[in-house]
């Protein structure tokens, strides 16, 4: 029996876990390590099964190649010289799209190799899962702070007050906000007297243990901020603390959202904005929080941008116990070059670039439309977007088109059935894990390495298989790894001397190395419970890339918006609409093959107020039908959601899956439902929530 210490990396909540392995390296238990200073013991159930997880049977062991619809395994050489081939075929590298997924945000492979691989294969072409997810956030922070990556995060630990909107932390364990144990931090708040309110659609279980839930119609919350904002002006309430640019042109625009309109647009009575905008200016400190449901809607941009601004206007952004900018211990030098979204357009739809991708809602319109530059070669890394994207059965027709395809995912699933190769990555115990991405969102600067527990044997690493794609991909020999460090020191001007075991963890070191704490891979290795940093101190306006040097409240693209908003506010709303929901033992598309996962509260149902079942008089299943698609649905009726609103979780629809214990709790992909035409226009992100749908008897 050994025991070992490692992170875990199945969310964004970066606990520590203690798991013991017995001599075969099979997992035996998973606790909660009582000893990182940050997660201090929490586990979660996902954290807990991750040996389920982890020695799932149907992960696959080898490459398989696809002949037909024939699957072969294959000896890794043979599955990199198919890809090989099929690439000396491209003549146009335009034609080649890459699709980055979720869990790449995860892994040390997608954290230090991505950005190689995509400058290898010399394609604009790029999507993920950021544009169904937080690209709002990063164009709005982009935007008012000048680099996507300045994202403020509710300093949950300090705060007296918190305003949260469209986030569901009790199921999801937090996110672009990093906090292991996120139901105890909001606890916490309430015990030493603060309070919490959550904006939500549904009383959500994070709703229910608030002191305050607010329900609002769907896609409405760049309204009702905008109405909070308007009464902090007309009640003279604002106390900005720092530099700004635009307070006149927010304070103009605010007029225009009064809180007795924007009452009608929102559903939320007129007397709770104004009450709880005197709330936020009036609590000692106060963070105003909105993740997913606010990111995936119509106005998305808007939403994160007014979020940041009310930060601002009640003197909270960058004060402990407001919204503060973590400082991670990799955080690399940022040079002053303002952020700017639209450096290239998508051929066919012509939507605008934001860093440096594509919106996922239009790469089955490249996919499909003939013309130079028509994509005919797709690489996917850790993403299932025929589950998770817009319109994914669209994709779904799409991908059969490909000239090849290449994945890297464990899975044989929805998307990679598609690939002509499926190059697997090795469990996550055989891998080296460090949270580049995360800790960057971090509610305390903390940070931790976890070296694999147990040897890759003939396998590569992900790091490794995502390496040789770059180099095969370039053309050129040597390793990637030394020239990356090479480069890198260069620019700094420093020598360092760098310890580690593979290419990159001699990375990790140097980025440590050069990081704002001075801190070394072997320091880490000291501490395998993890480092404690120390509580988020005020950062600007140090941290600004903008090129006035001051904080923007009013960028010119988000007020150009703010006019489409106004358009919109008379707009009679759809009479049912959409949106989804996250399930505690889940993870979008990927978790629903592990048995103690899947089942019970983890279900596929389409929850909808009784009010409306009664008046459209539905029995246990019914049909609903969007401008995509339609769906045969379970009814969940609570009164926990609101009439005129239905929800349905993402990331199911596996029938017909070769992962067995999924394919027996299929469920149907609430991504037949959502719309790839329909758009966050600053940010191209995908709208998930506010979806126009109807529903019939069977
Ligand atoms: N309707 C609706 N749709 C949504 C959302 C929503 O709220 N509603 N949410 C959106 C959000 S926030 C996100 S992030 C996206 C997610 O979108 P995706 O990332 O496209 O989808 P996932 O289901 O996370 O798929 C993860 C894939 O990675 C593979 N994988 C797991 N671990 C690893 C690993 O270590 N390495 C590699 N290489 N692969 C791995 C899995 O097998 C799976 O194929 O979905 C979005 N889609
Ligand atoms: N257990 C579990 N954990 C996860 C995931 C998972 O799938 N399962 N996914 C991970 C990923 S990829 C992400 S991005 C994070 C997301 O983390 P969260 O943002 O916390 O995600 P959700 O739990 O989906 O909470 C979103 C909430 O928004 C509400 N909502 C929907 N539409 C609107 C709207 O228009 N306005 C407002 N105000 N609210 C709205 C929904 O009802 C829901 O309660 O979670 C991560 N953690
Ligand atoms: S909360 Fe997230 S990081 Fe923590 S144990 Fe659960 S899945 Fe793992
Ligand atoms: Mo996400």
């Amino acid at each position: 029996m050994t025991t070992v210490h490692r992170t875990c990396p199945l969310c964004e909540a970066v606990c520590g876990l203690t798991l013991t392995l017995d001599d075969g390296g099979h997992v035996t238990g998973v606790r909660g390590d009582k000893d990182d200073p940050f997660s201090k013991g929490f586990i979660c159930p996902k954290g807990a099964s991750l040996g389920h997880l982890d020695e799932d049977p149907d992960r696959l062991s080898k490459p398989l190649v696809r002949e037909g619809d024939q699957w072969r395994e294959v000896s890794w050489d043979e599955a990199f010289a198919t890809v090989a081939r099929a690439l000396e075929g491209v003549r146009d590298r335009q034609t080649i799209a890459v699709y980055l997924g979720n869990p790449g945000a995860h892994t040390m492979a997608g954290a230090l190799y991505t950005a190689p691989l995509i400058r290898a294969l010399g394609t604009r072409n790029v999507f993920s899962a950021s544009t169904a997810d937080q690209m709002p956030k990063h164009v709005a922070s982009g935007l008012m702070f000048g680099h996507p990556l300045h994202i403020p995060v509710p300093d949950l630990d300090r705060t007296d007050y918190l305003l949260m909107l469209g986030a569901n932390p009790l199921e999801s364990n937090g996110s672009l906000c990093t906090a292991p144990d996120f139901p105890g931090r909001l606890k916490a708040i309430r015990r030493r007297g603060g309070k919490v309110v959550v904006v939500d659609p549904r009383r959500t279980r994070t709703a229910a243990q608030a002191d305050e839930h607010v329900f609002v119609r769907p896609g409405s919350d760049a309204y009702l901020l905008f109405g909070l904002v308007h009464t902090l002006f007309a009640e003279q309430l604002t106390s900005v603390s720092v530099e700004v640019n635009g307070l006149e042109e927010v304070r103009e625009a605010a007029k225009h959202f009064p809180p007795e309109v924007v009452a009608r647009r929102t559903g939320v009575p007129e007397e709770t904005i104004v009450r709880l905008a005197r709330e936020l200016a009036a609590a000692p400190t106060a963070a105003v929080y909105a993740r997913i449901g606010t990111c995936t809607q119509e106005f998305g941009t808007l939403a994160q941008w007014l979020v940041d601004v009310l930060n601002t206007l009640t003197g909270n952004l960058d004060r402990p116990g407001g919204a503060m900018f973590p400082m991670p211990a990799t955080e690399p030098p940022r040079s002053r070059r303002p952020y700017t979204t639209g450096r290239w357009k998508s051929r066919v739809r012509g939507l605008p670039e934001a860093n440096g991708e594509l919106p996922v809602a239009t790469l089955a319109d490249e996919i499909e439309t003939p013309g130079e530059g028509q994509v005919r070669f797709l690489v996917t890394v850790a993403g299932n977007p025929v589950l998770s994207a817009p319109n994914g059965s669209r994709l779904d027709e799409a991908f059969g088109q490909l000239d090849f395809m290449v994945s890297v995912d464990p899975y044989l699933n929805e998307t990679t059935r598609h690939a002509n190769v499926i190059l697997p990555p090795p469990r996550v115990l055989q891998s080296g894990h460090y949270d580049f991405a995360l800790l960057g969102f971090a509610v305390r600067n903390y940070t931790r390495y976890s070296p694999p527990a147990l040897p890759l044997g003939e396998r590569p690493s992900e790091s490794e298989i995502m390496a040789r794609l770059a180099m095969i991909a370039s053309g050129l020999e040597g390793d990637l790894d030394e020239f990356i460090i090479d480069q890198t020191l260069q620019k700094a001007g420093v020598e360092l001397q760098l310890t580690g075991e593979t290419g990159a963890e001699r990375r990790l070191d140097m980025m440590l190395k050069l990081g704002p704490y001075g801190l070394s891979l072997e320091k880490l290795r000291e501490n395998p419970h993890g480092l404690d940093l120390g509580a988020l101190e005020p950062r600007l306006p140090g941290i600004l890339r903008t090129a006035s040097g001051l904080v923007e409240l009013a960028p010119p693209q988000l007020m150009e918006d703010v006019e489409r908003l106004r358009e919109r506010l008379d707009q009679a709303p759809p009479e049912m609409v959409l949106i989804g929901r996250r399930h505690l033992r889940s993870n979008n598309s990927w978790m629903h093959n592990v048995g103690t996962l899947v089942g019970g509260s983890n279900r596929c149902t389409l929850q909808i107020n009784p009010a409306d079942v009664a008046r459209l008089g539905l029995e246990q299943q019914a049909v609903i039908t969007s401008a995509t698609g339609r769906l045969t649905v379970t009814l969940e009726p609570t009164d926990t959601i609101m009439a005129g609103v239905v929800s349905l979780p993402h990331g199911w629809g596996h029938a017909g899956s070769a992962q067995a214990v999924a394919a027996e709790h299929a469920g149907v992909s609430a991504n037949v439902l959502t719309d790839d035409s329909a758009i966050d226009i600053p940010s191209g992100n995908a709208v998930f929530n506010g979806v126009p749908v109807t529903i019939a008897s069977l």
